[in-house]
């Protein structure tokens, strides 16, 4: 009687169980068929472990996935012929304090229409917007709606606020500050080391680094066609240097650039360059690059990589403010011919910063 009784109970249960889970379905697929457009897609790079291990063993970088992108591809359903050469920013969203905090994505956009108007690329390059923080939505559409390339807007606060290994950022103060505390810091190891290990840069075999501070002059060619014609491997802007006395420490770059040189046993490929870099007492030279072109198979040379790796296991970039660029100054010094580094000015091309 008991038995027969809880039977019945259970069945109840279950079919009670059973209607709940249709009317949750229903609604589900009701929520996903009618719910607003939305006007852009998030791309989940949701990859198994399992790959992700695969890439690792293959690739000397570490292929750090991106959690968010926001694509025009996807926004618009455009298909595009796939390019190897991409055009990369990165801002900071606001954040904080929303009257006191300053909106780059504005601005942003009208550097993105006067590149269009200003790079005889044809519009091909596609143009990463990397960023901090959460830009608005229509932030994100008003500059995809200003450009006919292919937009990529790559959030990176996953790696953006890393330090180096072993660097305590509680204990110490920086020798220099912009913005927030590490700000100026985590910049220039973004644009020296982390960007190279995105997973969505791996695509491309050229990128061109602007800031949205400068600004190109007059028209220029397609830069990217240039550097693969002539078989370089950098476009570099113009030179300049770094102080020790506005920077203590800058000058000890040397000490970890000879370690390197004597531990793999390296000769420099730029004798002129790696001059420049010894022979002054209290200047470090630099390519300004705020504006580049790089050929991204240089930075994916296991010797160049191990570089990128000695230096910030240095501290230097956190320590003393090495900036990216004496650092790119440094790589091209020792891995990068004379003939292999184009320079804008010889090739008659202005730029302005900031500007
Ligand atoms: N997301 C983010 N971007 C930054 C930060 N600091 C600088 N940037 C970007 O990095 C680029 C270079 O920064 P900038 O301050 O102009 O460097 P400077 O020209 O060397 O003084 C600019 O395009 C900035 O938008 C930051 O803290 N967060
Ligand atoms: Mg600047």
């Amino acid at each position: 009687m008991l038995n027969k009784e809880s039977l019945r109970h259970q069945k109840c249960l279950i079919s009670l169980v059973f209607i709940l889970l249709m009317i949750l379905l229903f609604f589900y697929s009701f929520g996903t068929l009618c719910g607003p457009s939305i006007s852009y897609n998030v791309n989940r790079q949701l990859t198994t472990i399992t790959t992700t291990l695969i890439n690792l063993k293959l690739s000397p970088v570490s292929n750090i996935q991106e959690p968010y992108i926001f694509s025009k591809k996807q926004y618009l359903n455009e298909t595009r012929q796939p390019t190897v050469n991409v055009i990369a920013f990165l801002v900071a969203s606001p954040t904080g304090d929303m009257r006191l905090a300053y909106n780059p994505y504005p601005r942003l956009r009208e550097r993105v229409i006067q590149l269009d108007e200003r790079l005889g690329d044809n519009k091909t390059a596609d143009l990463i917007i990397f960023h901090t923080g959460y830009p608005f939505h229509g932030d994100v559409t008003s500059i995809m709606k200003a450009t006919a390339r292919n937009v990529l807007f790559v959030n990176v606060d996953h790696i953006f606020y890393r330090f180096s290994p072993g660097f305590d950022p509680h204990i110490r103060d920086p020798t220099w500050t912009q913005r927030g505390k590490w700000n100026y810091h985590h910049m220039c190891y973004f644009w020296f080391k982390q960007v190279f290990e995105l997973k969505i840069i791996q695509q491309y075999r050229y990128m061109m680094r602007l800031d949205d501070d400068s600004q190109m002059l007059g028209k220029w060619p397609n830069v990217f066609e240039i550097i693969a014609k002539r078989q370089a491997l950098y476009i570099a802007n113009r030179r300049e240097v770094d102080f020790d006395y506005v920077l203590p420490g800058m000058t000890l770059v040397r000490n970890i650039t000879l370690a390197f040189i004597r531990k793999y046993n390296i000769r420099p490929r730029n004798p002129d360059m790696m001059a420049d870099i010894f022979n002054r007492t209290l200047e470090t030279p630099n390519y300004w690059n705020n504006v580049e072109v790089i050929d991204l198979s240089l930075i994916r040379q296991i010797e160049v990589i191990d570089f990128m790796r000695w230096v910030d296991e240095s501290r230097g970039i956190f320590l003393y403010r090495w900036g990216d660029a004496p650092l790119r100054y440094i790589t091209l010094a020792l891995f990068v011919n004379a003939t292999q580094i184009l320079h804008l000015n010889k090739l008659g091309l202005g730029y302005c910063h900031p500007c």
